[in-house]
């Protein structure tokens, strides 16, 4: 009490909240006013910052604590009422009419979006020390993950304009929630790349804080080991990102500016634009509120499971259930097997990707409502059975997916299904955990993350009539993949299936071992066979038809041991690399028509 002299009048108010609730213990050991004064202060301009950055302030987050460890102590189900079912959805196959509409649909409304990259995490289980949205996405142009988010988001712009009679200003505007632990590499990343043709008015930053750890079932604070006039905080998790976007003001500036769309996506999936476009078209002409982007789920993938919780009372939500909250919830209702297959090979229950799609209007007035708090749950490690102490301190956490289960009865829940091999690779284990995962399920590796980006632009140009080879089956880092014609291009070609159909004609092919990048947006291909490496840059403008027959030795691809330490962290990861031997590469650096007839 001596020491409240030395406080400002908000920190001794903040003193006094913590007394109340019971957390003495974290000045107990203070010395006399007079010494460590300024430690004291920081401590509590830590407290004011873990205050102010928590709805309802630290003095509901001790209070939600004490109530969920009480659950976890007695062993509280927390589906207690609830069964699980299969809910129906809108599911979409590649390429046939139904999915070109929503694609159309999409791509027009795109212009009235909003995206939100949740980037705050740290990739602890792949083992990469860079940022996650720094590694690249496949190694023929070395693209890194953020720079394919913004040119996608830039390229979805432009074909939503285009659709718009006269001008259109549009710009889509992106989010991306960060963290202390990526939030500066994140900025130098954007800085040292000029936003990667973004305007760096399109792009804002929300750095997401830690919250205090818990040492007890009484949840009171834990203090840093080391330093006494530190709190110990750990991550709380992507759900974060909807109190930021409410508390920064940015989700109200969006809603007064016209905007009807947030689209959340996570750090490493190559694929999710493909994917984009058609769901933004199930959302506005189902009229969706939320919409989650959804894979078919193989049983025991580190996904969660898309589910319709029905309540002995009568309520019934669709929400995701967690991978590993999945099995115990079948298993304890009615399904003695748990997480398993079906006849089709897959989990029942659609797979979780983690990208949403809200409408601004009805997620406003929630927030307003919530102040951004999502269902948090806690995870403790208990030294044994009685649950009396911890192995460490734990925290509260929360995910950004559980933004529904707040949400009433009368609000428009939807999922709309892809294929995996379009919407879904992302890059999440290292090379040691993806081979140990079960034959037939996804790697999530860096290795089978580029495989897929190979996949999906040989089945799309497949289905739009090129004649592209059969893949074959190759090791890397033990994980055996499909190796597909290693086929890439730039946002801006094509970022529909339309496009894609567009930029192509005549009867055009291309062998096993053979690479194309496609950089530029007016690149047409036209009677081309390609056996070898082809690369093509064009400025906007530049106006190139492609074709005849390109033929040279390419690029061979060429294993790498993920233990050699020689070689970059980001190569051993994927474990190859490619052999540049002969390649056909042309420029086009100013607008006209061209052609590049070999
Ligand atoms: N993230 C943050 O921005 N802040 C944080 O505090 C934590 C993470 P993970 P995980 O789509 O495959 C999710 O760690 O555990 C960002 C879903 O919960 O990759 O695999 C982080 O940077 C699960 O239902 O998530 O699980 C990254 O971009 C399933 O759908 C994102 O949040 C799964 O993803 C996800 O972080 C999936």
């Amino acid at each position: 009490r001596n020491n409240l002299s030395i406080l400002s009048p908000d920190q001794v108010e903040l003193a006094n909240m913590l007394i109340e609730m019971e957390q003495s213990h974290l000045f107990e050991h203070w010395p006399e006013p007079g010494i460590d004064d300024d430690e004291k202060r920081a401590f509590f301009d830590q407290i004011q910052k873990l205050n102010s950055s928590y709805p309802g302030g630290l003095a509901a987050y001790i209070k939600t604590a004490r109530e969920l460890l009480a659950d976890s102590k007695s062993g509280k189900n927390p589906f207690e009422g609830f069964t699980p079912s299969v809910p129906s959805g809108e599911v979409l196959t590649f390429a046939d009419d139904n999915f070109l509409q929503y694609e159309a649909a999409g791509v027009r409304e795109a212009r009235k979006a909003a995206f939100v990259l949740v980037a705050g995490g740290l990739g602890e289980r792949l083992g990469y020390n860079g940022i996650k949205v720094a590694l690249p996405s496949e190694s023929i142009t070395r693209t890194c993950f953020l720079q394919h988010y913004i040119e996608s988001i830039l390229a979805l712009q432009d074909a939503s304009c285009r659709l718009v009679e006269g001008e259109c200003h549009a710009e889509i505007p992106l989010v991306i929630m960060t963290s202390d632990d990526t939030h500066s590499r994140t900025v130098d990343l954007l800085e040292s790349n000029s936003y990667f043709g973004m305007k760096p008015t399109q792009v804002k930053l929300l750095k997401q804080e830690k919250v205090a750890c818990l040492i007890d079932n009484d949840a009171h604070l834990a203090l840093e080991p080391n330093n006494k006039y530190r709190i110990q905080t750990k991550p709380h998790g992507h759900g974060d990102v909807h109190s930021l976007l409410y508390s920064s003001g940015v989700l109200k500036n969006w809603h007064e500016a016209g905007l009807r769309w947030v689209l959340f996506f996570q750090d490493t999936n190559g694929l999710l634009f493909k994917a984009i476009p058609a769901s933004l078209g199930v959302s506005t002409t189902k009229q969706y509120h939320v919409n989650s982007l959804a894979v078919p789920r193989k049983a025991k993938e580190a996904i969660g499971g898309i589910t319709r919780l029905t309540h002995k009372d009568g309520r019934s939500m669709v929400i995701n259930v967690e991978y590993n909250q999945l099995d115990p919830l079948l298993r304890a209702t009615g399904y003695p097997d748990g997480d398993v297959n079906s006849e089709s090979g897959y989990s029942p229950f659609p797979g979780n990707i983690n990208q949403l799609i809200l409408e601004i209007g009805p997620y406003m007035e929630e927030l307003t409502r919530t102040g951004g708090a999502i269902k948090e749950f806690v995870n403790p490690k208990y030294k044994d059975s009685t649950k009396t102490a911890f192995k460490s301190s734990t925290r509260l956490e929360c995910m950004m997916q559980d933004y529904p289960k707040t949400l009433p009865p009368s609000a428009r829940v939807g999922f709309t299904v892809m294929d995996a091999w379009l919407a879904y690779a992302p890059v999440k284990n290292n090379p040691e955990d993806a081979a140990k995962v079960p034959k037939g399920n996804p790697y999530h590796s860096a290795t089978s993350g580029e495989m897929a980006i190979y996949r999906a632009n040989s089945l799309i140009l497949r289905k739009a009539g090129f004649n592209v080879a059969e893949p074959v089956l190759q090791v890397f880092n033990e994980q055996e993949v499909e190796v597909w014609p290693r086929i890439v291009w730039k946002p801006k070609w094509a970022i529909t299936f339309a496009e894609v159909k567009n930029k192509l004609s005549g009867n055009c092919s291309i062998t096993q071992g053979s690479t194309i990048a496609i950089k530029g947006r007016d690149i047409f291909l036209e009677d081309l066979s390609l056996d070898g490496t082809l690369i093509v840059n064009a400025v906007d403008g530049a106006e190139v038809k492609v074709g005849g027959h390109v033929q040279n030795k390419g690029w061979i691809i060429e294993h790498v041991d993920y233990k050699d330490t020689s070689e970059p962290e980001e190569v051993r990861i994927r474990g190859f690399k490619y052999n540049k031997v002969e390649q056909l590469e042309n420029s086009y650096d100013q607008p006209g028509k061209f052609s590049l007839k070999a």
